[in-house]
């Protein structure tokens, strides 16, 4: 009626997150999550995070067993997600059964693969990578060759300017790039040689150069996902330049200075009032705060601009979108990495790494508090639900990271 209550705007946005539970600073915290010196984590904190990671893996494995679709090999919402998370879990437990466990699952995942998608998170490279990374950890070393052949063959498509990959991370050629830094860090640098290193990012350059110039815009690089302008981690040109600056060895200071720093400035222009970033160049709304969309992808970016360039307002930027984290980052979709709790955590994680801020470990601690009463919210239940990028698996490797939250790395996005 005339007199009802209006259905405002805000309260439709509202209606994405949980309102923080948590007190904004350290100060007047009684929970313990940091010792007295307050810059570390304290014992009993940790210890909850590892005993809900054993609780969580049980949950994880009983569904792994009654329904593993090999129809998905994908790191993003399939097999190779749980072989991620078992490699990471090896890693941070120190605890080589989770190896062990992941071999069958790599061994199988291989000879599923389509011959399509060339990125590391939805495409074959994610198989390939990992299968390279776990023979070479297991000594298995004749297997390792084939694997990373079959990531080097995928380099016609990327590298052919007529062909419609994309560039973004998720399907494009900023995907394929993680794929080719991650086998050099793991690996070896002898393992995949720079010039095809080089000649990715130079086609990502140029593509980018391409459309900003038929699209007569005033910025450097425009990039572009199914016809529309993605600002965001996942689709979008945040994504795109956080890849990029982590390549930076392999651009010329002119590429840096010219191309991706103004590029970064004009994202920096976008950023609301409340630290969020729009979905897209078409998209005036300040809604969707999550890794793929919004503002933790860009605290990503904007952190790194700062350690790249040393400028302090992009740290600002950076601390800004945090806010906007903080204040809305508690989904209702979910504890995933990609659109949910976990993931948000990741980027205060990135910001607490950046700015070695005890406020900021706070922060990404309570995010990890969050993610320790997994399925207690009345969140929705993802599509894929233990997935490494839309469920139980993303928020095991959070869980599992924050003990260490010097090391965590946002899985197949942070070298
Ligand atoms: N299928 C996904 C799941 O079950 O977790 C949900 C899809 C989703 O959330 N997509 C992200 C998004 O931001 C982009 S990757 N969607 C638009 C929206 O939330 O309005």
């Amino acid at each position: 009626s005339l007199f009802g209550t209006p259905v405002s705007k805000s309260s439709m946005a509202e209606s994405r997150y949980f309102p923080n539970p948590y007190p904004p600073t350290l100060q007047g915290e009684r929970a313990k999550i940091l010792d007295d010196s307050k810059n570390q984590l304290s014992e009993e904190y940790i210890a909850n995070s590892k005993r809900t990671v054993q609780n969580l893996l049980k949950v994880l494995d009983a569904e792994e067993k009654r329904s593993l679709d090999w129809g998905d090999v994908s790191v993003y919402t399939g097999v190779c997600g749980y072989v991620l998370l078992y490699i990471h879990l090896s890693d941070v437990l120190e605890d080589d059964s989770y190896i062990q466990k992941a071999l069958p699952l790599i061994e199988k995942a291989i000879t599923k693969i389509k011959g399509r998608r060339v990125s590391f998170v939805c495409g074959d490279p994610g198989p390939l990578t990992l299968g390279a990374i776990l023979y070479h950890r297991l000594n298995m070393k004749s297997q390792v060759p084939a694997c990373i052949e079959g990531v080097k063959k995928m380099k016609r498509d990327i590298l052919n300017p007529k062909s419609d990959v994309p560039d973004e991370i998720l399907y494009g050629r900023a995907g394929y790039l993680y794929a080719l830094l991650l086998i050099q860090k793991e690996i070896g640098k002898a393992e995949i040689d720079d010039t095809l290193v080089r000649s990715v990012v130079s086609a990502i350059l140029d593509s980018g150069r391409a459309l900003a110039l038929k699209e007569r815009r005033s910025v450097p690089l425009m990039y572009q996902w199914h016809e529309k302008h993605y600002i965001g981690a996942a689709h979008g040109i945040i994504g795109i330049l956080f890849m990029l600056l982590q390549a930076k060895e392999h651009l010329t200071s002119a590429e840096l200075h010219e191309l991706v720093k103004p590029t970064i400035d004009y994202i920096a222009k976008l950023q609301f009032p409340s630290g969020n970033l729009p979905s897209s160049l078409s998209n005036e709304s300040d809604r969707l705060i999550h890794w793929c969309h919004g503002a933790p992808g860009a605290v990503f970016l904007f952190a790194k601009a700062y350690q790249v360039f040393n400028e302090k307002s992009y740290l600002e930027h950076a601390l800004k979108a945090g806010e906007s984290i903080w204040e809305r980052g508690l989904l209702k979709k979910g504890y995933g990495l990609c659109h949910g709790s976990s993931g948000n955590g990741y980027a205060l994680l990135y910001l607490y790494q950046v700015t070695g801020d005890s406020e900021m470990l706070y922060r990404a601690a309570q995010f990890g508090r969050w993610c320790q009463d997994y399925g207690k919210h009345g969140c929705r239940t993802p599509d894929r639900p233990m997935s490494l990028f839309e469920g139980l698996a993303g928020n095991i490797h959070f869980l599992a990271d924050i003990a260490n939250p010097k090391n965590a790395k946002f899985p197949a996005f942070v070298l």
